[in-house]
């Protein structure tokens, strides 16, 4: 059902399971972009892990105001619900001419969760150009669980992204997508405030589903991406289609029959005996 919340669509929810991620270009206003920055250079308060969200943030921070955003807001409910608690947050600056790239990763350990995922939001205050250093990131990386840097030593991938973005972008993640702050070529600081979130409810349809079952949403969990290889393409749509099958409390669900063929286990008619 639409409401007044800018919540995701179904189309756009598993394309979020599909790629990792979700970019919403330029919807941050230039003056809280302005306070953004400054707020940044200047550091940070420590937010404690639990922190539900809003009691975090000061009413006059930017934080606050960048989470009262309604896209941001309908976004961040859609994902991971209403009363989501801060894991952490903090400033990535690639300095000016720093030299060097970050390590492939993904953040925190590995998280093998199949039913619940923690988002985070990463937001760009300013313009980030090609030669910026901006997030690379792995779309369709986010379920083929790694541990933190293990993945370090893979340098590129086909289809690989390296943001390139307007002022006032925000990208949510799932934990899991594998990325890395890219060597900053330019004369410039690079921002991003990374913002973690872990739900205090379970993550079934939270979004507007009114599209639940537009062939699109199928269409979306079945896209596959360059760099997968044929045979492991496929355990990645199987781990999409549960994925999928927790958010939407659908047991049947599936995408050319790989989860339903893997589970079916007929059980034996129990047997009368004869008297
Ligand atoms: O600076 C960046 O672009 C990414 C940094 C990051 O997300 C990290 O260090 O985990």
């Amino acid at each position: 059902m639409r409401t007044s919340k800018h919540l995701l669509t179904s189309v756009e929810v598993a394309r979020f399971v599909a790629q990792g991620y979700l970019r919403l270009d330029g919807v941050v206003p230039p003056e809280l972009n302005e306070r953004a920055v400054a707020a940044l250079d200047e550091g940070l308060p420590h937010v404690a892990y639990g922190t539900p969200l809003s009691a975090a943030f000061g009413q006059d921070t930017f934080v606050h105001a960048l989470l009262a955003l309604p896209v941001v807001a309908g976004a961040v409910e859609s994902l991971v619900g209403p009363g989501p608690t801060v894991d952490h947050h903090a400033v990535h600056v690639r300095e000016p001419h720093e030299g060097h790239a970050q390590d492939l990763h993904a953040d925190a350990i590995i998280d093998v969760r199949p039913d619940a995922f923690d988002i985070q939001l990463m937001y760009y205050p300013h313009e980030v150009t090609a030669a910026m250093g901006g997030t690379l990131s792995v779309p369709g990386s986010h379920l083929r669980r790694i541990n933190e840097t293990d993945i370090g030593r893979v340098q590129n991938l086909r289809g690989q992204t390296r943001l390139t973005c307007p002022a006032g972008t925000v990208v949510l993640v799932h934990h899991g997508i594998w990325h890395s702050g890219r060597r900053n070529d330019t004369e410039r600081r690079r921002h991003m405030y990374k913002l973690r979130l872990n739900p205090t409810v379970p993550q079934v349809r939270l979004w507007d589903t009114a599209d639940l079952h537009d062939p699109a949403v199928t269409a979306e969990l079945a896209t596959a991406f360059p760099w997968y290889e044929q045979a492991t393409a496929r355990l990645e749509i199987h781990n999409r289609v549960l994925l999928w099958r927790a958010l939407t409390g659908d047991d049947l669900f599936d995408v050319d029959h790989w989860v339903t063929r893997v589970t079916n286990r007929p059980t034996r008619p129990t047997r009368r005996s004869h008297v």
